[in-house]
């Protein structure tokens, strides 16, 4: 096997023109991305990553979950493939990389084995994953879910987003619904590079996150009923606003979270406040929250709490509460091999690296129950993400995709 060496590198500045050629496509309005999954966005994204993966001699597969496949062939066509990627939907006010440098460092990977005239043993394959984000339609990793057994397809299909519409017409509807029955491909591994979300590398001053975790997450559907009234008219004593009913209990939230520091979190990020009149008191009130934490009996004692505390609210205002598990998964804890090829290769390469537990979800948390997996990150500015002044260095990018590159060439065993 020929040696890898620390001065194999790949092309930053095509990575990063790729990166910005992508971001161009379903643009926010503060400079990110608002490409949503099975948007015309995110149609127009996939054809211009096909595009790209074409231009590079891969094959492409496409799935019944819209899950694209850029197969580069290897030297032993019977070995199973190393995967890489991750994914190309964006939240509504989502940043330029959350996904994007998963999927796009894939292609630079085999961009630069094009040059080097690079051969490996086992193939490789570029994935995008269909609605990572779940903020269309929820759960997150819906589509990596479905791969990996956790989710049905109809059930899938099915889900709707706020205007009724379901996802599996979407998919039809742009085009990307594929023949592929979804999780047949087998793999010998799967490697996602993804920017931290959070603020520990920067503050740290590594280049490199291994990931060696990933924490497990909870959503929790809340609709609590209470009644319309005249918020001019209605004697204070006579309301059943269920919108102070959800405000007492946001802020049990963030006492369960706070109860259980320093690794736990909770909030509520999709809140529908029914008729939202500046003159009707809310009758009606639907929002989601989610918790985390790297520890599975802390996820479930946070979950036990906020239905016992809502539901007390709820009683003591007159009011109904109905709660529904819309999206969870366990703490993850991705393969050691591959953790520790990532960990050698920052090490060849000279990266600063530290281990590290991830705070988001994140396809490879699917991947793991069905391949060996491990994750790579990269710094990001301030920490910040899911937000459209998310931003992450060309330095940053290139490093962690030089690690991808060198921890896949270390699995998938180049040959001459
Ligand atoms: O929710 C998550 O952690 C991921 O960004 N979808
Ligand atoms: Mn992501
Ligand atoms: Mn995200």
């Amino acid at each position: 096997m020929a040696a890898i060496g620390e001065n194999l590198k790949i092309n930053s500045e095509r990575l990063w023109d790729s990166l910005m050629e992508m971001a161009k496509i379903g643009p926010g309005v503060a400079g990110g991305n608002n490409r949503q999954t099975v948007t015309d966005e995110d149609s127009e994204g996939r054809h211009l990553f096909q595009d790209w993966c074409k231009a590079a001699g891969c094959t492409m597969g496409l799935d019944q979950m819209g899950n694209m496949f850029a197969h580069r062939d290897g030297t032993d066509p019977d070995a199973l493939p190393i995967y890489v990627g991750s994914h190309l939907d964006t939240q509504p006010t989502g940043g330029k990389y959350d996904g994007v440098l998963g999927v796009l460092s894939g292609l630079e990977l085999l961009r630069t084995m094009n040059d080097l005239d690079i051969k490996t043993k086992h193939p490789i394959v570029v994935t995008n994953w269909t609605n990572e984000e779940g903020t269309r339609y929820a759960p997150a990793m819906l589509s990596s879910g479905v791969f990996a057994g956790i989710h049905t397809q109809d059930w899938a299909y099915d889900r709707v987003d706020a205007e009724g519409k379901a996802f599996g017409d979407e998919l039809q509807r742009i085009g990307w619904r594929g023949d592929e029955e979804v999780g047949a491909r087998k793999m010998h591994a799967f490697f996602e590079l993804h920017i931290e979300q959070g603020p520990i590398l920067e503050a740290e001053g590594k280049q490199i996150g291994v990931v060696t975790h990933g924490q497990g997450l909870s959503w929790t559907q809340v609709t609590i009923t209470g009644k319309d009234a005249h918020t001019g008219s209605t004697p204070m004593p006579m309301r059943k606003n269920a919108g102070l009913a959800m405000a007492r209990v946001l802020n049990k939230v963030e006492e369960i979270a706070l109860s259980h520091a320093p690794h736990a979190v909770g909030a509520a990020g999709h809140i529908d406040v029914y008729p939202n009149s500046r003159n009707v008191i809310p009758g009606k009130v639907v929002f989601t929250i989610d918790f985390r934490s790297p520890d599975l009996a802390v996820i479930t004692d946070m979950e036990a709490c906020l239905r016992v505390e809502a539901q007390a609210i709820c009683d003591a205002m007159g009011m109904e509460i109905e709660f529904e598990k819309v999206g969870g998964f366990d703490p993850v804890a991705f393969d050691e091999t591959c953790v520790q090829a990532v960990r050698s290769a920052a090490e060849r390469l000279g990266y600063s690296h530290m281990d590290l537990i991830s705070g988001a979800g994140h396809d490879a948390c699917w991947i793991n129950k069905v391949a060996p997996t491990a994750m790579i990150m990269c710094p990001c500015v301030d920490g910040l993400s899911h937000n459209e002044t998310e931003e992450i260095s060309q330095e940053w990018a290139a490093a962690g995709t030089d690690v991808l590159l060198h921890a896949v060439l270390e699995t998938a065993i180049i040959t001459t």
